[in-house]
């Protein structure tokens, strides 16, 4: 059977990072590849940053592949990771030889709830002066999160399994998330530990080697791989995946990057490393250790993007880790 992948390139340099990674695809698979398109360029042209027909194609392939959006991320991506049913986040933050990372021995998986907390897209407007955001949590997508987590480590040689929370504030919710996730571990019978995520964003940068995979409410997933990003050498190396049960969009954890896009300068490894994550998505596990080494070989050896140091485009790279296939 051939998978229908859907491509959206969206703004700024993910109209770079996401042609490199369909080619590095196209190179190793015999995929179906479909175009469509969102984001703040698509808002300006035609007034909806995420046409009708996109959702529904996004909806009906069996995989999407996401460059970056900016200001319309909640008009695009939280409905986009609806459309394939997402409930996680898959964010893996590791350094790799070869490049000049704060934290060599950073190798931590951040699996954030991908469906609730402040990202729920409950505002109001209650006044000109005063606006409001609803928090959801519930037990439901806590324990699921909190599986998946648990699996994801168990399946992958982690460890290390820490719980984010801030539930000496967020009392109720984060309450019901870090019970839910407790109940998980306890039951699984495998140890755990738990950091408040304010504090958690600190140990990171000083201990970065205790932790494995972070089980965490959506926030405070997005925020803390970022961190984990300066670990490693930037957000050019982090990948992820949204994953649904049987549909899933995979992204750079990467935003648009205005101060360097259209210079054909960005980095596009986090791209093609999200590629890899959609090749294992479909099973095709051999497929896409084979793309992570030709990346590994490539950060090793050159050519790198200036970002790592380096003088070569997005193109240079997308051939050498072509080459490497
Ligand atoms: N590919 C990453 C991207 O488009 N980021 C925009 C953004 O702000 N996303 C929010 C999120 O990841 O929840």
């Amino acid at each position: 059977m051939t998978e229908t992948i859907v491509v959206i390139k969206g703004d700024g340099i993910g109209q770079e990072v996401v042609p490199a990674a369909v080619e590095v695809l196209e190179a190793v698979a015999d995929f179906e590849f479909v175009e469509r398109e969102a984001g703040d360029y698509v808002r300006d042209e035609q007034g909806d940053p995420l046409p009708e027909d996109t959702y529904e194609t996004v909806r009906n392939a069996d995989a999407t592949l996401f460059g970056a959006v900016g200001e319309t991320a909640a008009d695009v991506v939280l409905p986009l990771r609806e459309a394939v049913d997402s409930f996680a986040n898959v964010r893996p933050a590791r350094a790799y030889p070869g490049v000049d990372a704060l934290r060599p021995e950073t190798d931590i998986v951040f699996i954030r709830e991908n469906t609730q907390g402040v990202y729920s897209g409950i505002e109001s407007r209650i006044t000109d002066d005063v606006t409001t955001l609803t928090r959801v949590i519930t037990e439901d997508a806590s324990r699921k999160i909190a599986e998946f987590g648990f699996e994801y480590a168990d399946a992958n040689g982690y460890d290390d399994v820490t719980i984010a929370h801030k539930q000496n504030v967020m009392r109720l919710t984060d309450g019901v998330f870090v019970d839910a996730a407790r109940a998980v571990g306890d039951e699984r019978g495998v140890d755990y530990d738990e950091k408040l995520m304010d504090a958690l964003g600190m140990l990171l940068l000083l201990e970065p080697e205790e932790y494995g995979v972070v089980i965490c409410p959506n926030l405070a997933g997005d925020v803390l791989s970022d961190v984990a990003a300066g670990l490693v050498g930037g957000l050019g190396l982090l990948p992820s995946a949204n994953v649904g049960a049987d549909n899933g969009m995979f992204e750079p954890v990467h935003g648009t990057a205005p101060d360097i896009a259209g210079e054909g300068i960005a980095n596009p490894s986090a791209a093609v490393l999200s590629a890899a994550m959609l090749l294992e998505h479909f099973g095709y596990e051999e497929t896409a250790g084979s793309v992570r080494t030709a990346v590994e070989g490539v950060l090793s050896d050159g050519p790198t993007t200036p970002d790592l140091g380096g003088s070569a485009t997005t193109d240079d790279v997308a051939a050498a880790i072509v080459d490497r296939l």
